[in-house]
């Protein structure tokens, strides 16, 4: 059983969805990694979204690239949340990827956070973990303090 789901369009996404991961692995969060073609094999791509809440998963995060319909996807078939990382791209910046994922039509969301931000799509499905389990939410409130102290700490040094 995995609680969240990474799903990536190419291993080239993997740098960005690593970041995801490590958010995951850092809050004890059980999670499934998989890289899925929503164009390149739309029939194993459905497959795995539809049983993905079977598998027990509470929220997918989906990183893609250029015309990247895997996040909007994500959303049309799983019922749960989905957080869209869009990826920087060569030729249009990642303005491509984003555009892809964040105009999605009403009635059918995707999370979308900023280009390349795997790291914030896993703080993300933190957050929305952490509003049904006491135990997460104790965690993401040591995390939330400690980023607090880490930039007073910077500060303070400036001072002296
Ligand atoms: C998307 O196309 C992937 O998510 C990736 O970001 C982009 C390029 O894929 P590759 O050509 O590197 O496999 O489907």
């Amino acid at each position: 059983m995995a609680t969240v789901s990474i799903v990536m369009g190419s291993d080239s996404d993997m740098p960005v969805m690593a970041k995801a991961i490590e958010v995951l692995e850092n809050f004890g969060i059980d999670y499934e990694v998989r890289i899925i073609s929503a164009h390149r094999e739309p029939d194993i791509f459905v497959e795995y979204a539809k049983t993905a809440k079977d598998r027990g998963v509470k929220c997918i995060i989906a990183g893609a690239g250029k015309a990247a319909h895997l996040p909007g996807m994500c959303a049309a078939v799983f019922e749960g949340p989905v957080i869209g990382i869009p990826m920087k791209t060569s030729d249009l910046g990642g303005v491509d990827s984003l555009y892809s994922i964040v105009q999605m039509p009403t009635g059918v969301p995707v999370a979308t956070v900023a280009i390349n931000g795997g790291a914030n799509a896993g703080i993300l499905a933190v957050k929305m973990l952490a509003m049904t389990d006491f135990t997460l939410a104790g965690k993401l409130h040591d995390f939330i303090v400690d980023q607090k102290e880490s930039v007073e700490a910077k500060d303070s040094k400036l001072q002296n």
